[in-house]
């Protein structure tokens, strides 16, 4: 079994086709009325084309509101956990699991969040679960409460736990790697998650923010020369910093940002997605970082800055 925290659209994709394929899945939401809806309905995933792709009904699953963790984790206990909320629930994520963490070296945890930080605060709350860092390019679009489409089609990267934890990673990381696999997700286990992690973090430091401020769609961001000039802005600032922090970068990764943006054209970036729904952004994570990065080595990012403070200053609300 595979226990989804958080039903937001990545969340109900995951769920969707793990259960579909036969993974048994435990899914985790914030409220009440999101776990009844979902348990009523199932989780549909629609393709681009708006046919359904996948259509898990609501009693193959089994959904739960985080609030009744400690309730039903001590009766089975989660093993295999896949956090994917954002960034800015996780905290809320940790009060609410903390109590009954049960979070032992038998616990392992593959975290999909965007940005950094989050990784060193998990394994703050729960130093004795094997934290995997993870980063996937799948871009989905919430529909409903219980449905999604599947706006594009990416890849997904698994990293390995601590140094010295090679043994246990194998059979931890892998196992999901399988599951994630037949489920028809483009996964791999990676060795350097760390660069992917930064890698991931600049992609999504050019293209959310951007989308963001001028409401367009990832694909639009390459329909103007103005906004493309921005986009290499805010690549060259990011680059800037990387190399003053001896971050390992590639030429290439400036192409892998114009195929993100190709594979997801028709996606609603999720800072975007942030912003039309007045919710609270990642902007803090994803650019508040590279410009804290940049103070610390000495060197500016001006764009970023700029954008992180245009997006928080939309006063979006909490949640
Ligand atoms: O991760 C994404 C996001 O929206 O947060 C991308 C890859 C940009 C897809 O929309």
């Amino acid at each position: 079994m595979i226990d989804i925290i958080g039903a937001g659209s990545l969340g109900l994709l995951f769920a969707g086709r793990l259960s579909a394929s036969g993974t048994k899945v435990r899914l985790w939401t914030r409220t009440l009325e999101q776990a009844r809806v979902i348990a009523r309905e199932g989780i549909t995933v629609f393709d681009k084309e708006g046919q359904t792709a996948v259509h898990v009904s609501g009693d193959k699953l089994k959904v739960a509101p985080l609030a009744d963790w400690q309730r039903l984790n001590s009766q089975a206990p989660a093993r295999w956990i896949m956090l994917m909320t954002k960034q800015g629930a996780i905290e809320e994520v940790l009060e609410q699991i903390q109590p009954a963490a049960q979070m032992d070296r038998d616990t392992g945890i593959v975290c999909l969040q965007n940005g950094i930080g989050h990784i060193e605060r998990i394994r703050q709350a729960w130093p004795e679960a094997v934290v995997y860092p993870a980063v996937t390019t799948e871009g989905a679009k919430r529909q409903g409460v219980a449905s999604i489409v599947h706006a594009g089609s990416g890849v997904t990267e698994i990293g390995s736990s601590e140094e010295g934890e090679e043994a246990k990673n194998n059979n931890f990381n892998q196992c999901v790697l399988n599951q994630l696999l037949a489920a028809g997700f483009d996964v791999c286990l990676s060795k350097e998650i760390e660069n992917g992690m930064y890698r991931k973090l600049l992609i999504n430091a050019v293209i959310n923010p951007l989308t963001a401020v001028w409401r367009v769609r990832n694909g639009e961001l390459l329909s103007d020369p103005i906004r493309i000039h921005m986009m290499r802005r805010l690549y060259d600032e990011g680059i800037q910093v990387y190399e003053a922090h001896g971050i390992h970068w590639e030429n290439a990764w400036w192409e892998q940002i114009m195929n993100v943006c190709r594979a997801t054209a028709e996606n609603h970036s999720s800072m975007l997605a942030d912003v039309l729904a007045q919710s609270m952004t990642e902007v803090a994570s994803i650019n508040g970082q590279l410009v804290q990065m940049a103070d610390r080595a000495g060197v500016t990012a001006p764009t970023h800055e700029v954008l992180w403070q245009l997006i928080e200053g939309m006063r979006l609300k909490e949640g």
